[in-house]
């Protein structure tokens, strides 16, 4: 069967509404910045770097978990869903799935990388002609149109992998999670990726790694700013830092400027201190019970996977 690709559904970036949240973040008495901002054409490769790295346990352990588990996760999805992946990437961790899933009648990747998502889809529906393949353009935090879908299937199942619900607040975790369970209705299922909680050595390894790739991965951020929101950020003044904030149970990035300066961004000045931080990214960690508090009424926890270290969980949960 010939493969119907279908139409990019792209919803544009709002550019103003970007500039004013970076504006906003840089003139808080803690600066920040937006993790999406990671993921332009060479954040999402330093990304895919970052996931086969010896110290970046994360994407190796959970395709070990999936490997693993892949017969009793397959039956539990059951035959001929639809399945839905939020921040797919490159797509490559999804293939284990395609190949087991019994029928499975589409998949629809949601990105912000654009480039990242044709390619990968492009590829997918190559080497899946069973299955369609409908690319999502858009910020799947931000609520986005869902395409018109004539498919015959017997329930959704979304895929978020990676770990990447530990990059909100817990606080935003649970109302993201509330919010997939009510768009994508009541039966509905979520396999889902999450970091565990474990000693510091280990977690601050994997955020900063001995080739620099995550450093790179960091200050990408501000050559985008400089690309896109016209900034003039001086990417030698800048330093990346990673350390785990055990109240918090998170891992916490920053720029650290190595200088008093001042930056200006779309014309608007910003001045820094030395030593002063940008913060970029949480990371947070998880006990499997802290995050089934999270769910509250959303969805209802079936299944558990993890590790024999109990270094990451994958969870399979029903939408109430
Ligand atoms: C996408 N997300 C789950 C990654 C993480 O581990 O929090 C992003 C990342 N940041 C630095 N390295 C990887």
């Amino acid at each position: 069967m010939q493969n119907n690709l279908h139409e990019l559904h792209k919803i544009d970036p709002q550019e103003e509404d970007l500039l004013a949240e970076v504006l906003e973040g840089l003139g808080r008495s803690q600066k920040k910045l937006p993790s999406k901002l990671f993921y332009d054409q060479r954040g999402s490769e330093l990304f895919d770097q970052i996931c086969k790295l010896e110290e970046y346990y994360l994407t190796r352990t959970e395709m070990w978990i999936m490997n693993r588990y892949i017969d009793e996760i397959s039956e539990l999805i059951g035959e001929r869903c639809l399945l839905i992946e939020l921040g797919s990437g490159s797509s490559t961790k999804v293939r284990l799935l395609l190949d087991h899933l019994v029928d499975p009648v589409g998949y629809i990747p949601v990105d912000i990388s654009s480039e990242h998502l044709i390619k990968s889809s492009d590829s997918l529906a190559a080497d899946y002609p069973g299955v369609k393949v409908i690319p999502v353009y858009a910020d799947y935090t931000q609520p986005f149109d869902f395409p018109d879908i004539s498919l015959d299937y017997s329930k959704k199942v979304v895929y978020y992998p990676g770990s990447t619900i530990g990059n909100f607040t817990p606080r935003y975790a649970a109302h993201f999670m509330s919010s997939i369970a009510e768009r994508f209705g009541s039966g509905s299922g979520l396999l889902i990726g999450i970091d565990l909680r474990k000693d510091r050595d280990t977690l601050e390894a994997a955020y900063n790694d001995g080739h620099g790739v995550t450093a790179a991965f960091n200050l990408n951020i501000l050559r985008r700013l400089n690309r896109e929101l016209e900034a003039d950020f001086d990417l030698g003044q800048w330093k990346h830092h990673a350390f785990y904030n055990d109240d918090e149970g998170r891992i916490e990035m920053h720029l650290v400027s190595m200088k008093d300066q001042r930056v200006s961004a779309n014309g608007t000045r910003i001045k820094l201190k030395r030593d002063e931080t940008i913060l970029t990214e949480y990371s947070y960690k998880y006990i499997t019970e802290e995050f089934e508090n999270l769910l509250s009424n959303s969805f209802e926890l079936v299944k558990v996977w993890t590790d024999r270290d109990e270094k990451f969980s994958i969870q399979y949960l029903t939408a109430r």
